[in-house]
């Protein structure tokens, strides 16, 4: 079933171009995204389309214009990482990966489907540009501590750059690679959460209250701050002053909203792991036109 053609010609933003071109080229690449991902979590009838697109803006900004990467290399040592943590929230990963242009985003039709590269949780020795398995939730940041602390051994100036979901800061491993990265003073680690509010089923607060997370980071001994996640100039300009402090890991807490910018998903708790009718699709993709 095609809704809107299955096309995603996107490509990395040249970091040269003005603020405000960049912002717009943000802008048109993320609607492209959330569509293909729409469309492939229609056709796998799974998927995490709430989450997805509350990461959306933020998985763009870093793969298309913020990271050191090439992805015609994807192995060079000195390119910087990429852990999307939450990586149920595959679908999103992948059409950027592909956007960016890291594999033929035909690859994106088979999502899910028995044999396709694209499994339900990333696969790094699968996906070219995926950086740790993930998927199990409290994993990703342990293992961007642990390569940002390779990176300092090595003395090399890569950054790693970690995605986690809010619920995911209840798993306890967080805490204990932060006391870790902290302790180091890993200043090329960053890592981002995606704070829309809602875990699988519920809000945070209500599950297990996470607030007040910059207080609780800082006292780890990170620098925290705090953006609109879906607001791509002030991603970019805080991509741009890392780190927050010197000799300090960067807690960047992102506001978002889950299943945003489609009206009848965003901030409803159902569309975590909820799979769009076909009409649902067709109303998405003409907001997100
Ligand atoms: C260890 C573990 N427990 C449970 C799950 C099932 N699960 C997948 S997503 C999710 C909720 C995650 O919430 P959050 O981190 O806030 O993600 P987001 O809302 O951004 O999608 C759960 C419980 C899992 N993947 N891993």
């Amino acid at each position: 079933m095609t809704l809107a053609g299955r096309s995603l010609p996107v490509g990395r933003i040249d970091p040269s171009l003005p603020l405000e071109e960049r912002v717009r080229l943000l802008g048109e690449a993320a609607r492209a995204i959330r569509r293909r991902d729409l469309e492939m979590v229609r056709s796998a009838a799974l998927g995490h389309i709430g989450g997805d697109f509350s990461s959306a803006d933020i998985v763009a900004t870093l793969l298309l214009a913020v990271l050191n990467i090439d992805p015609s290399r994807p192995s060079l040592d000195d390119r910087d990482r990429f852990v999307m943590s939450k990586g149920h929230s595959s679908g999103v990963l992948y059409a950027t990966l592909a956007a960016a242009g890291f594999f033929d985003p035909a690859w994106l039709d088979g999502y899910m489907e028995p044999l396709s590269p694209l499994n339900g949780h990333p696969d790094r020795k699968k996906v070219p540009g995926v950086e740790a398995n993930t998927g199990p939730l409290g994993h990703g940041l342990p293992i961007a501590v642990g390569i940002a602390i390779a990176g300092k051994m090595d003395g090399s100036n890569r950054r790693t750059l970690c995605l986690v979901g809010d619920g995911e800061l209840q798993e306890g491993s967080n805490w204990e690679a932060m006391m870790a990265a902290g302790h180091r003073g890993l200043d090329k680690l960053t890592v981002i959460v995606d704070r829309n509010g809602y875990q699988q089923g519920a809000p945070t607060e209500e599950t297990s209250r996470l607030e007040p997370i910059a207080e609780k980071v800082r006292a780890f001994g990170w620098a925290a701050a705090e953006v609109d996640g879906h607001d791509h100039a002030s991603l970019l300009g805080l991509f741009e002053k890392l780190p927050v402090i010197a000799g300090r890991p960067t807690f960047v807490i992102a506001h978002t909203h889950k299943g945003y910018p489609v009206s009848f998903m965003q901030d409803r708790v159902e569309w975590h792991h909820k799979v769009p009718t076909t009409e649902q699709v067709r109303a998405a993709l003409q907001e997100l036109a």
